[in-house]
């Protein structure tokens, strides 16, 4: 008879791996009791949904990738990650106090130890590229290419700018902000995913279509979450820093974001059929992020699966 899977223990299993392994790269080679050291294991290890990691991982395993390389791919995405929010909250972005529940890396640390934290995190990350096991030099030189294009002045960089001085004036504006702040760094989630799973280019297209329709699901509930009323403490994040901001929900009032909400979470369901089929892992993860939201698109899943 087939072994059946826990899939919420696979899950907790696939997390430790990808925070057992952050641990060891940030203590590799670093002074262990530094300020610096201190800031980045800060910035990376502090209690993250880990959402991209395990997208990478959960995609991967669904397109059936056993590499050893996979959590350290993960672990380069999940880097990248903690070094934007720490430059996000700097008091020259969005000057942000708390974040995972916790004071900011730059209130914690100060500003100059929070910027170099979060240069060394992303430095961190290429270098695990570099070294992950057993990867082919041509994909490897991809994976690398990949996660350099997602950060750069067309990736991320450009998103936060567009944030800080874009005109934002129309649905469209935001939609390109959002997509470049939150959707790019969702995208090369599965983009890495498909690159070391050597995925044809079909499934790569619809796995990015999901994790973009996926970026634009997540930014609008991290907008609902910031609506005045709604609680730090559960948050972990300060609320009621969008007042006056040029976002969706402010643009387009709260009934038409949560219907455009809904929108994507259906777009983002479609992809993924279309690029995964029945394959449950991704599935299943993506319906535990968004089951809370007032529109699930997600429907119920069963709580076991069959391994690939
Ligand atoms: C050079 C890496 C680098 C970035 C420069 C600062 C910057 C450009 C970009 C900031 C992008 C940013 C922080 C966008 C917000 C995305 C977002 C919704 C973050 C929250 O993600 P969660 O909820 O956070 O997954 P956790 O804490 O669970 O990891």
């Amino acid at each position: 008879m087939e072994a059946r899977i826990d899939p919420a223990a696979e899950l907790r299993a696939m997390r430790e791996a990808v925070e057992e392994r952050i641990a060891y790269w940030l203590l590799e080679g670093a002074a262990r009791d530094d300020k610096l050291s201190a800031a980045m294991r800060a910035g990376a290890l502090s209690s993250g949904k880990r959402m991209r990691p395990l997208l990478t991982m959960l995609v991967a395993r669904d397109l059936g990738c056993v590499s050893p390389a996979l959590v350290d791919v993960a672990c380069a995405v999940e880097l990248v990650h903690a070094s934007s929010l720490i430059l996000d909250d700097m008091p020259c972005m969005d000057n942000a106090q708390l974040r995972r529940g916790q004071p900011t890396v730059h209130v914690q640390f100060g500003e100059d130890v929070a910027i170099l934290a979060a240069i060394a995190l992303l430095s961190r990350a290429f270098g695990i590229l570099a070294a992950a096991p057993d990867i082919p030099p041509a994909v490897r030189a991809r994976l690398v290419g990949k996660l350099s294009e997602t950060i750069g002045a067309q990736g991320l960089v450009k998103g936060q700018f567009l944030d800080l001085h874009g005109k934002r004036a129309t649905v469209d504006d935001i939609a390109t902000t959002n997509e470049l702040k939150t959707g790019v760094l969702l995208g090369v989630a599965v983009d890495m995913a498909a690159i070391i799973a050597q995925a044809d280019d079909k499934v790569a297209a619809s796995l990015r279509a999901f994790a973009l329709a996926a970026g634009h699901a997540f930014q609008l509930r991290d907008d609902f979450q910031d609506v005045p009323g709604n609680d730090s403490a559960v948050t972990g994040k300060d609320t009621g820093k969008d007042a006056g901001k040029p976002t969706l929900i402010n643009t387009v009032g709260l009934d038409e974001a949560r219907r455009q909400l809904a929108g994507h979470l259906a777009d983002a369901e479609r992809c993924l059929g279309a690029a995964l089929g029945s394959r449950q892992r991704t599935r299943r993860f993506v319906e535990g992020l968004f089951g809370g939201t007032a529109a699930p698109a997600f429907s119920a899943a069963a709580p076991s699966y069959a391994p690939n």
